[in-house]
């Protein structure tokens, strides 16, 4: 079925998890929903915030605008507006934001009778930014902890909270998250490029089907994950980088690990006996 003639067929009515029929219609092509509003207003509320945080602040400048988290003395309290206060309501509003459009994925994947695997994929990014900005914080005791929501701010951010341990590419869950970035990419590119090279062809030649990309990888290689298996793959690889990457940095830091992660190796000279040494 045409894609044209297909979306009129399946734009029904139902699926929804709140509100029954109250926001249950498309404007164009976009589904509305409840938690297409609710994603419209936190959204629009934490930019409108972001843009006030910039007017009352030193800076037009927009590599150096910069809404900051309050100071560690405030610790979980909330702060007054201009000192973090607004960190705080962004931080809550952009997480309602997020968690709303998960929830209007999941009511698509319903109305259309497909799987969650798109909600529960944008659901590892949002578990990476609560990780950082409020489950973190809330384990050191402090919002102060929360990285701030500027464009050098933020890498700075990383720079100092890298270096308190001394050398972050010693964490070795942030290897292990690295990897399956650098596997993730490498992954696609493999895929991308032998559909590119089945789908589009030299000029005057057939279009290639699924069997000749799985002959490809068996003459190369001996062996063929098959068209299905590429994209379990690489959802797997995928989560993978985002879950690793939550937990690299929410191992760093009391009540966890606070020390060098140069030294966390350490471990291994003090718990392994070479031959009696
Ligand atoms: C948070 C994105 C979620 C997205 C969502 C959707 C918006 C924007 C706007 C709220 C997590 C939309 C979002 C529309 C919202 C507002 C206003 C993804 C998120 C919800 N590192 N490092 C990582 C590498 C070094 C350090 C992750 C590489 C140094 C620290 C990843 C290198 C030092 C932290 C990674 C390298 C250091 C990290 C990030 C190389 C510094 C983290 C990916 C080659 C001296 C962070 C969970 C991610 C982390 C993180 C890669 C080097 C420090 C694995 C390749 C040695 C402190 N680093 N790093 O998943 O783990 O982000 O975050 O050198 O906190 Mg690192």
């Amino acid at each position: 079925m045409a894609m044209l003639s297909f979306e009129p067929k399946y734009r029904v009515r139902g699926g929804t998890l709140v509100g029954g029929d109250l926001f249950d219609f498309w404007i164009g092509p976009f589904y509305v929903g409840f938690f297409g509003v609710t994603t419209i207003i936190c959204a629009l509320l934490g930019t409108l915030l972001i843009i006030y945080g910039a007017a009352i602040g030193p800076t037009w400048n927009i590599w150096l605008i910069s809404i900051n988290p309050p100071n560690i003395s405030y610790k979980l309290a909330l702060a007054p507006m201009r000192e973090g206060g607004l960190w705080q309501v962004i931080t809550i509003l952009a997480t309602g934001a997020f968690i709303s459009w998960a929830l209007r994925e999941v009511e698509i994947c319903r109305k259309l009778g497909m799987g969650y695997h798109v909600p529960v994929a944008f659901g590892v990014a949002v578990l990476a930014f609560v990780t950082l900005n409020i489950f973190r914080p809330l384990m050191l005791g402090a919002w102060g902890h929360g990285f701030p929501y500027g464009i050098f701010s933020h890498l700075n951010w990383v720079w100092f909270t890298g270096y308190q341990y001394g050398n972050f590419h010693y964490n070795p869950l942030h290897m292990v998250a690295i990897t399956f970035f650098f596997t993730t990419t490498f992954a696609l590119a493999l895929h991308g490029g032998l559909v590119l090279s089945a789908i589009n062809p030299q000029k005057g030649q057939a279009v290639k089907s699924p069997e000749h990309e799985d002959t490809y990888f068996r003459d190369t290689i001996g062996y063929s994950i098959g068209p299905l298996g590429i994209h379990r793959l690489g959802l797997f690889l995928a989560l993978s980088a985002g879950f690793w990457s939550a937990a690299c940095i929410i191992i760093s830091g009391p009540p966890i690990y606070s020390g060098s992660w140069i030294e966390w190796w350490e471990f291994i000279r003090e718990t392994i006996t070479w031959g009696g040494n």
